[in-house]
């Protein structure tokens, strides 16, 4: 393929176009970088569920502890009032929420889940199980971007919102993006209006860098499938052997970052675009940013929210924090 091609993907195809244009800007910076939304391919998915299963990778079990065991501490903020709409960014299949949309609908509070991913069809899998599992429970899907479909959500009903945003999903983002991020949020809600979003806490440095560092190597296979897709979806032609994975976590800032080494002096193609790796230069893939707790509260502050409510697993390594607006 030529440029024209690539240049035809970027017009045609807006996902494609997307990823090209991030990958190969990415690549030009210093240093190389690539971003880690793109991880989720078909292969990303399935190795994502694997980490999450690994004995290393604590945060997915903490969270569902929270969902399971604390879950009236997590509703009482919001069942007090009139109807509401619980939004959650990113819902993928839900298996945290879904404890608490059991709960309430067992406490015959009155609102609507509204989950916004960008998947339609793991949407359309979400609404199919949720309609079996909980049939009492109204729900109605977005497909599409975080902010544009809280937007949506916004001209689609008055009701008080209650935003979810969970997974640690967060901490992807590096502390100046959370900040205008959480503004962002902030912006498009109304006095009352909650959110609750889940943090992944400072611990062990070595408990957390072997959550990243997990002994299989699936966080390392899983780094390594973004150059696979590149070569995939980019027509690149990445030889994944000659990248390894490397991870560090510093307790004092809280970023836990994984980088992929070159481990020769290399130069890779895609689309025409040639990159030249030094022997050791490193990608820096992925940030997974841990928080104290006053750095949590610190955040709301800067954004305009009021910290209402922290709810902690038995071994406080995880937070879902509630604030509001
Ligand atoms: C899905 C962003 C929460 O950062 O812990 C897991 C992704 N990366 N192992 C995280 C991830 C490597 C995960 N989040």
């Amino acid at each position: 393929m030529n440029a024209n091609v690539l240049a035809w993907h970027i017009t045609t195809d807006t996902a494609t176009g997307q990823f090209a244009t991030d990958v190969l800007d990415g690549l030009r910076q210093t240093p190389k970088r690539l971003h880690a939304k793109y991880f989720y391919d078909k292969e990303g998915d399935q190795l994502f569920q694997e980490i999450m299963a690994s004995p290393e990778y604590y945060p997915t079990r903490c969270e569902l502890e929270i969902f399971r065991d604390k879950t009236a501490e997590l509703a009482q903020g919001m069942i007090m009032g009139d109807a509401f709409d619980l939004i959650e960014l990113g819902a993928g299949d839900a298996t945290k929420s879904q404890y608490l949309l059991q709960y309430l609908i067992d406490s015959h509070t009155d609102f609507t889940y509204i989950p916004i991913d960008i998947s339609g069809h793991i949407l359309a899998e979400l609404q199919n199980r949720l309609e079996r599992e909980i049939p009492d429970l109204s729900i109605h899907c977005l497909e599409g971007e975080y902010l544009a479909m809280l937007d949506k959500a916004t001209t689609l009903s008055s009701h008080r919102k209650v935003v979810m945003f969970l997974g640690a999903n967060i901490g992807n983002m590096e502390p100046r993006e959370a900040v205008s991020f959480c503004s962002n949020l902030q912006e498009r809600l109304q006095p009352g209006d909650q959110v609750l979003i889940g943090f992944d806490l400072k611990k062990h440095p070595r408990t957390i860098r072997n959550a990243y560092d997990d002994s299989a190597g699936i966080t390392a296979k899983f780094n390594l499938n973004l150059l696979k897709r590149i070569n995939r979806e980019l027509n690149g032609n990445f030889i994944t052997e000659q990248f390894e994975h490397y991870q560090t976590y510093d307790p004092v800032t809280g970023a836990c970052k994984s980088y992929l080494v070159s481990l020769s002096e290399q130069q890779v193609t895609i689309h025409n675009n040639h990159f030249n790796f030094g022997r050791d230069e490193v990608i820096y893939m992925e940030v997974s940013q841990k928080y104290a707790i006053e750095e949590m509260t610190t955040l709301a502050g800067k954004t305009g929210f009021r910290p209402v409510h922290n709810t902690y697993d038995s071994r406080h390594w995880f937070a879902d924090v509630c604030w509001e607006v």
